[in-house]
């Protein structure tokens, strides 16, 4: 009897044909023995597998080490496994839900009534590092559907019977084995659990069955795992360094803005430093649209439903709104998003081909039941001020517009000192989605006039799918913060539907009616994001311009008193944002505070400065700077919050 063969293609070309079954540890084996020992899993044409899977027809076979990025989150996968596996030895009676690989480690979840301590985490991941060390195998496993269902009936894990009963849609049931503790998955794993050594559990939070608010709350182990302990030591350091600029510690260290359970999770309330910070944005924004020919209106933060019933966000943006406020007479809703009202300013006065491009700005408040969940400090919050425009142009004028609209948001990143960001083409998602309208002429029409607009830029790009707005593709601009994690910051939109759902027109040069294109575009995203965004960048060392005190004036003692004051009143006229300090401390001490506080400029002043009429300047990070007359300092100052310079 002859043995089948099949072919298999190495990453280099190379082909070699093995025995039908021969699974990707053997070819590694036939490789190198070297790479045989490193190997973590194989990939097979665009499939991982295990590298126990017995191949069974010809494939292109590359064999993962610890220097690919897939092997890592295979081993992450692998590390929840073990996780997992640790837990169910400690506490039998847990009950599981899921537990993926994630950017930087893994998670699993557990359902128990007490709640998992420190002391526990540490006895949990000493087991890990037990089981980790034995070597254990992790083996795949097949079950009959019913048989699966009955081990999890049996044991009552009735989250997995939920998960087996939806998920597995073959009559075999693939399972992994990792010494007695047993999981329904589909895998790959790595071999066995002695290559996880660089993780470390690190917190445990709340976390709804299926994020679904209302189901039971379960218990997620968050871990870190990484291929080396020095990737590992790395992400923890960073880790270290991102909490000293969370923007939620620093936000409530500088005064900037506070939360109040009596007012409601995601609702922050910006105190007075913090308001300046957003009133200078506000103002600096506002300044270059009109510059750039933007036309400002106001318009209310709610409005009808029937609005957004005419407008499609009803049907396709629904679940993001606050539900309606029902007056008997009328149901009135808080607007999710602004276009509605800009779009009917456009509406009340006729246009003609003569007024476009017509840009309608605002700083627009909008409110979205963002879940809770998913809620951080400003970065993410349910009622917002976006720095949001309209742009109502004819379909040629849409690639200057854009490009002008990329003007604005590159120079307000450079005034803002931001280096760092992407562009992100946000598509809807493959396959019929209510969550898009449905047009494909009307997409595919936008989608190349973005791509289009970008290419004739030539700016690069990544595409996201399942990221468009419900009416349109986005061109989003992502900036990530000191963990890596992006958002999306400033977003160009192009959109044909909303123009058609209120027929907007236009009289064209030929006196027959046109439909205008609609341009949403924000450049400095929500002013609470980027307010966020602006205190982790500088850790709350804001530049001279967007600091809420500019200059500490900081008297030796009782004796310069009135002539530090009479400095801060000089200053304060000038335009400065000063703040006097007259404790009865030390200037060591006023100096530290100042220095804590962030603020650019400390002005000591003692006998000698009272009597030249001067002022000695300290900078908080360049230091001592000199004796200086008040008036020299004011013009330097001004000199510098005029060119947005960023020190
Ligand atoms: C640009 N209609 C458009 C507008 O005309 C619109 O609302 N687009 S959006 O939905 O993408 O939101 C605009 C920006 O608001 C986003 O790019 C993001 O930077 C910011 N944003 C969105 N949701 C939140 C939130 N929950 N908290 C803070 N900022 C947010
Ligand atoms: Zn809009």
């Amino acid at each position: 009897m002859t043995t089948e063969t099949i072919q298999i293609t190495l990453p280099d070309g190379a082909t070699r044909e093995v025995p039908k079954g021969t699974t990707p540890a053997q070819i590694a084996e036939q490789i190198s023995p070297r790479l045989a020992r490193v190997a973590l899993v194989a990939r097979a044409d665009d499939e991982l597998v295990d590298l126990s899977k017995p191949l069974e027809k010809n494939a292109k076979i590359a064999i993962l080490t610890p220097k690919d990025a897939d092997a890592l989150q295979v081993l992450r996968h692998s590390a929840a496994h073990l996780l997992a596996a640790a837990v169910m030895e400690l506490y039998p009676n847990v009950k599981l839900g899921i537990g993926p690989p994630i950017e930087t480690g893994f998670f699993y979840e557990f359902l128990r009534a007490e709640p998992f301590t420190q002391e526990e985490l540490e006895k949990i991941e000493a087991k890990m590092r037990e089981l980790a060390a034995k070597d254990i195998p992790n083996e795949r496993k097949w079950l009959p559907k019913p048989e699966a269902l009955q081990l999890y009936r049996s044991t009552n894990q009735e989250f997995k019977c939920e998960l087996v009963d939806e998920k597995a849609d073959e009559p075999m049931v693939s399972f992994y084995t990792t010494g007695k503790f047993i999981d329904f998955c589909r895998g790959p794993h790595i071999p066995s659990t002695g290559r996880i050594k660089a993780f470390k559990l690190m917190n445990v939070s709340g976390a709804y069955w299926k994020g679904k608010e209302g189901n039971p709350q379960l218990q997620r182990i968050y871990g870190a795992c990484f291929m080396e302990q020095k990737d590992l030591d790395d992400y923890l350091h960073r880790l270290e360094e991102a909490k000293k600029r969370d923007h939620r510690k620093l936000g409530k260290e500088l005064e900037l803005f506070t939360v109040s359970d009596l007012v409601g999770s995601g609702l922050p309330l910006w105190l007075p430093k913090g308001a300046t910070v957003r009133r200078l944005l506000e103002e600096y924004i506002l300044q270059k649209e009109r510059e750039a020919g933007y036309q400002h209106v106001y318009t209310p933060d709610l409005a009808k439903v029937d609005l957004y019933i005419r407008s499609g966000h009803w049907e396709h943006y629904h679940e993001d709104m606050f539900p309606p406020i029902d007056l008997k007479t009328e149901e009135l809703v808080l607007r999710p998003m602004n276009c509605p009202h800009h779009i009917l300013i456009y509406e009340s006065g006729k246009r003609s081909y003569r007024d476009l491009p017509v840009r309608i700005a605002e700083l627009g408040t909008m409110y979205r039941y963002e879940r809770s969940g998913v809620l951080s400090g400003l970065s993410r919050v349910r009622c917002m001020t976006l720095n949001d425009a309209h742009i109502f142009c004819t379909p040629e004028q849409i690639k200057e517009e854009f490009a002008g609209v990329m003007k604005l948001v590159e120079q307000a990143y450079k005034d803002l000192g931001i280096k760092e960001y992407t562009y992100r083409l946000s598509l809807r998602s493959k396959g019929p989605s209510d969550k898009y309208v449905a047009n494909d002429e009307m997409w595919d029409m936008a989608e190349q006039m973005l791509r289009e607009a970008m290419d004739s830029l030539g700016l690069p790009y990544t595409e996201a799918p399942g990221e468009a707005a419900f009416y349109g593709p986005k061109l989003d601009i992502q900036l990530a913060d000191v963990m890596g994690h992006q958002e999306t910051y400033s977003t160009i939109q192009i959109d044909f539907h909303l123009p058609h759902q209120f027929d907007l027109s236009y009289i064209g040069a030929d006196g027959q009616k046109h439909r205008p294109v609609m341009i949403h575009r924000g450049v400095i995203s929500t002013m609470e994001r980027m307010t966020s965004y602006l205190i982790e960048l500088y850790a709350g060392a804001f530049p001279t311009w967007l600091a809420p005190v500019q200059a500490a004036v900081l008297p030796l003692s009782d004796k310069t008193i009135d002539y530090a004051k009479k400095v801060a009143q000089d200053l304060s006229k000038a335009g400065v944002r000063v703040h006097l300090d007259d404790r009865n401390e030390k200037l060591q001490a006023k100096i530290r505070d100042a220095q804590l506080q962030k603020i650019p400029y400390m002005l000591v002043i003692g006998g000698k400065e009272a009597e030249a009429g001067t002022v000695s300047v300290r900078h908080r990070s360049k230091g001592d700077l000199g004796p200086r007359p008040v008036d020299q300092f004011v013009a330097d100052l001004k000199a510098e919050v005029e060119s947005h310079i960023i020190a």
